[in-house]
């Protein structure tokens, strides 16, 4: 291996070489751990610390870093104590998720890390964000980001990258292309010489680096981050490597070739690097020993703390609660300048109110700018707040979501609009992964919103009209709002968009211009988990949301004989349960109105939470109502047919019969 030692000085190629060897000591240690049955798994990187130390070394420590699970020596050089590594391992209260999550699963504000999730990808569109968000503040920074070869076959990883290019973000992009991605050969995972080269595709430029190399590791993003800095824009880095151990260590070698094995064992990068400060006597062998010496009684001292510590307690309350962020609501209340306007005015009202609030607060959508969005709620919004706070995207909600959780961890809000919300499908994963669990995981919130013009009854089809949003209901970690009334809407909206917590906001697109409602014109909130009752009678409840509300109170025009409370839910998490517990105990009789089909929905978790704490005060047996269960077909006809509104009449009389 050829050293060039360029105009680095004495210590500099020290710190380089200590750099290196304190992840691969850790590593040792674990290794025998690992056999002791002490931990539980372990992915290795020796061999290819070189990269991680490298970029790390390379960046300012204000900068922020991405790693993946090989990437230990990103950690060390950032000088995390290592007994909270030790604990965040061992599922420890010193380490970063109070046991919640395993390995290098974590971020830490302090030091400017923001680790993975599994799913790999969602991380490229995170350092977006990041970086967009530098971007704007006008900081001169670079925002660095790893992914292995293997990782590169994902969507997100063309999603982010494009983006990156289109937006020109100060992006290092660092492929660690260490030979396999856990079994898979790089030949069974892409077809082209270099990774490198796609970039090209991308506009954007790219760099081969021979990751076993720490001088030209360091040397050459040095250079790149300089250069980044002054002139903001994307890179890919390929560093070429190898994988020497098994994916983890479980999993073994015997899959790879031996003679690869050998030809990269002897390129491991930090016996040849010591091998060259040695012979260019830069270091001596003493002074080696005792480095060694050094670094492994900090490990062991370090080890004995995260080992003594005790196991984590276990509380229930703890657990439930940090989930979410805190949020004190803030009750703003309206000055009662009304006007009469329609649902979809209220939404752009209160899109537009909270933009004039928070000044770091980006949209980010198809066609929101100049074009106004495809629903016109971003209409006009472009020549008030720029082009830079109301952002055209690339078609890819995957990246767009991380990018917007990016945003997040660098201290600015976001709101993402979904063109349609059946297009969330593929935004879905950073949704439920990445956004739902970051703040239990290391109390990271995601202050996100994201926007969802939903529901059927205009003719639309199985793509553009499904009312989805049990798919997040379900998931611990969103709130989910839903608001009927123009009023609702722009309160709630405005909420969501305080709320740190990721929010999905379900507006119903059949709503939009046929709903009109009186509005104050000024800012106001209202709060999550309120239920509102919209009709008070004995005869029994009514329990909805959505189009459903609307359907509700229509037919019940039509049985003047029917008292029905009637219960709009606006936000579906929180749930207002306690709202509906006390008209139940009033009326005995629920029956549930739902648009989505039924199965799996909230109607059944709200009749099976009325059945457990309400079955003594039941006159009959609870109605659940949704739509059919198929895709929600396009023709006129077929549609009435799928959609609740006939079923919903046939079950509210024969409720009342009961
Ligand atoms: C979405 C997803 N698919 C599959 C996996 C399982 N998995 C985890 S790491 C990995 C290999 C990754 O290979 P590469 O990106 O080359 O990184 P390396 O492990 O080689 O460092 C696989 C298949 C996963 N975690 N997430
Ligand atoms: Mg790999």
């Amino acid at each position: 291996m050829r050293y060039h030692i360029g105009g680095l000085d004495k210590q500099k190629l020290l710190e380089l070489y200590l750099g290196m060897l304190k992840p691969r000591m850790i590593e040792e240690k674990m290794l025998i751990l690992l056999r002791q049955g002490k931990i539980s798994k372990w992915f290795s990187g020796i061999g290819q610390e070189a990269i991680a130390v490298g970029v790390t070394q390379a960046l300012n420590d204000e900068e922020y870093i991405l790693p993946m699970h090989r990437n230990l020596g990103v950690f060390t050089s950032r000088n995390i104590p290592l007994h909270r590594l030790f604990g965040q391992w061992q599922g420890k209260k010193s380490g970063f998720t109070q046991g919640r999550d395993r390995s290098f699963h974590f971020g830490t504000q302090e030091h400017k890390i923001i680790g993975m999730i599994s799913h790999l990808g969602p991380q490229l569109g995170v350092a977006d964000g990041i970086a967009l968000a530098d971007m704007l503040r006008r900081k001169k920074r670079v925002t660095a980001v790893f992914t292995g070869e293997g990782g590169t076959s994902e969507g997100d990883f063309h999603e982010a990258l494009n983006i990156a290019s289109v937006w020109n973000l100060p992006v290092l992009f660092c492929i660690e292309n260490n030979g396999y991605g856990l079994s898979t050969p790089t030949s069974e995972q892409y077809n082209c010489k270099h990774l490198a080269d796609r970039a090209k595709g991308y506009g954007i430029e790219s760099r081969i680096i021979d990751g076993n190399n720490i001088l030209e590791v360091f040397s050459k993003v040095n250079e790149l981050c300089k250069a980044v800095r002054k002139r903001p824009r994307p890179i890919l880095l390929e560093f070429k490597t190898f994988r020497m151990r098994g994916h983890e260590e479980a999993s073994g070698t015997k899959y790879v070739p031996e003679k690869l094995m050998k030809r990269w064992a002897k390129k491991d990068p930090l016996v040849n690097y010591e091998t060259f400060l040695l012979d260019e006597k830069i270091i001596s062998r003493e002074e080696i020993e005792q480095f060694k010496a050094d670094i492994s009684e900090e490990i062991n001292l370090n080890l004995k703390t995260a080992f003594d510590e005790p196991l984590i307690e276990v509380s229930e309350t703890k657990e439930l609660k940090e989930v979410y962020q805190e949020f004190d609501y803030l009750h703003i209340e309206s000055k009662n300048n009304l006007d009469n306007i329609r649902f979809v005015d209220a939404v752009s009202q209160g899109l537009e109110q909270s933009m004039e609030r928070y000044n770091e607060l980006i949209i980010l959508g198809q066609d929101v700018a100049d074009y106004g969005g495809v629903f016109k709620i971003t209409e006009g919004f472009t020549s008030k707040f720029g082009k830079s706070r109301v952002r055209n995207t690339p078609i890819c909600e995957s990246a767009v979501v991380s990018t917007a959780m990016g945003l997040a961890i660098n201290g600015m809000k976001a709101v993402v609009e979904m063109q349609f919300a059946d297009f969330v499908s593929t935004g879905f994963n950073p949704i439920v992964n990445y956004l739902a669990k970051v703040h239990y995981r290391w109390g990271q919130n995601a202050d996100v919103v994201v926007r969802m013009p939903c529901g059927g009854g205009v003719g639309a089809g199985p793509f553009h009209s499904q009312t989805n949003e049990a798919w997040f209901t379900k998931t611990p970690g969103l709130k989910v709002v839903y608001p009927a009334f123009p009023y609702d809407a722009k309160g709630l909206l405005n909420t969501a968009i305080n709320d740190p917590n990721p929010v999905l906001f379900f507006e119903h697109k059949g709503l939009y211009r046929s709903v009109y409602g009186d509005v104050p014109t000024d800012y106001y909130t209202l709060p999550f988990g309120k239920a509102s009752l919209l009709k008070e009678g004995d005869s029994l409840s009514v329990v909805t949301y959505g189009a459903g509300v609307h359907w509700a109170m229509e037919i019940l025009e039509k049985y003047p004989d029917i008292h029905a409370d009637v219960i709009d839910l606006r936000t579906l998490q929180p749930l207002d349960i306690e709202t509906i517990f006390v008209s139940v105990q009033k009326t005995g009789k629920l029956i549930v109105l739902q648009e989505d089909t039924l199965f799996g929905g909230i109607a059944s978790d709200i009749s099976a939470m009325v059945m457990e704490n309400c079955f003594e005060y039941l006159d009959a047996p609870i109605k659940r109502v949704g739509s059919l269960e198929t895709p929600i077909p396009f023709e006129k006809g077929l549609e009435q047919n799928y959609l609740p509104k006939e079923r919903f009449e046939i079950a509210l009389t024969e409720l009342f019969k009961y």
